[in-house]
């Protein structure tokens, strides 16, 4: 089965990575879109994102994708149900998956969801978690995405996230924060420096994008057709020797033999 995945730049990379890590010989090509023209997807409307997210569907559905990954939750937690019904291929979003990892593995009650402005706006994680009784702290954090793309890292995303996590929680048990966006897994030992400082209890970090590819992998495996070709390639809107750097830099596909290439 050949698979598509895409987000707005490096974050669903995360997901690509465990995919690829999980070593099972179930795919065949993957084809992954990292939209960077467009970041950050966090602080665009709705009538925008549809069409965007459309036009990658479209591209993945040319090369022959029989799956697809929408390993962004911003767009997974706004127009993906409308474009799910536009086309016969499955899309798996990384909500379903992400509330299902929360509910089996954070067995205590405080809940802090760093996410951007529009999946945090949808308040999609906040009701469905409330309704499973966690106290929720839903957090935009419009400008983290761009500091990790394209910023020099530690000093300015250290700040940001100091001025995204001033709130005030009075608990005696772990606090949880979920990665509600899958760029955050980059930054995740900042995230855990910084929220262990502000608050005085143990930090849980939640991060479910192995999750969300073992659900993928779940459905590929029940696809008999399998040709085991496992070539990898990657597309990027902006810059792809860039892209390439930043993909040398956090990761390592060394099992996989990778062709970058431009898009537009
Ligand atoms: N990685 C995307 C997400 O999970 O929401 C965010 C990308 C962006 O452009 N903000």
């Amino acid at each position: 089965m050949k698979i598509g995945i895409f987000d707005s730049g490096l974050g669903g990379v995360n997901i690509l990575n465990s995919i690829i890590k999980s070593n099972l010989p179930l795919f065949d090509d993957i084809f992954y879109v990292a939209d960077t023209i467009n970041v950050p997807y966090g602080n665009k409307n709705i009538q925008e994102l549809e069409l965007i997210v459309g036009n990658i569907i479209t591209f993945l559905e040319s090369k022959g994708c029989e799956l697809i990954i929408s390993a962004c939750n911003t767009s997974s937690s706004t127009v993906l149900n409308n474009l799910k019904q536009k086309t016969k291929i499955p899309i798996i979003g990384t909500i379903e998956p992400t509330i299902n990892f929360i509910k089996e593995t954070f067995h205590y009650k405080n809940l802090i969801i760093l996410a951007t402005k529009v999946t945090i706006e949808s308040r999609i994680f906040e009701n469905t978690l409330s309704e499973y009784g966690y106290n929720v702290y839903p957090i935009a954090c419009p400008k983290l995405v761009d500091a990790i793309e394209f910023k020099n890292p530690s000093l300015e995303i250290e700040e940001l996230l100091n001025r995204y996590l001033h709130i005030e929680i009075e608990v005696n048990e772990p606090i949880g924060i979920l990665l509600g966006c899958t760029h955050y897994p980059l930054i995740k030992d900042q995230i855990k420096d910084v929220a262990s400082k502000k608050f005085s209890t143990e930090i849980i970090i939640l991060d479910p994008c192995e999750r969300i590819s073992t659900e993928a992998l779940n459905l590929i495996s029940k696809d008999s057709s399998i040709n085991k070709s496992q070539r990898l390639f990657i597309y990027d809107t902006f810059d792809i020797e860039l892209l390439k750097k930043k993909i040398e830099y956090y990761f390592k596909f060394d099992k996989v033999n990778v062709h970058f290439e431009k898009i537009s």
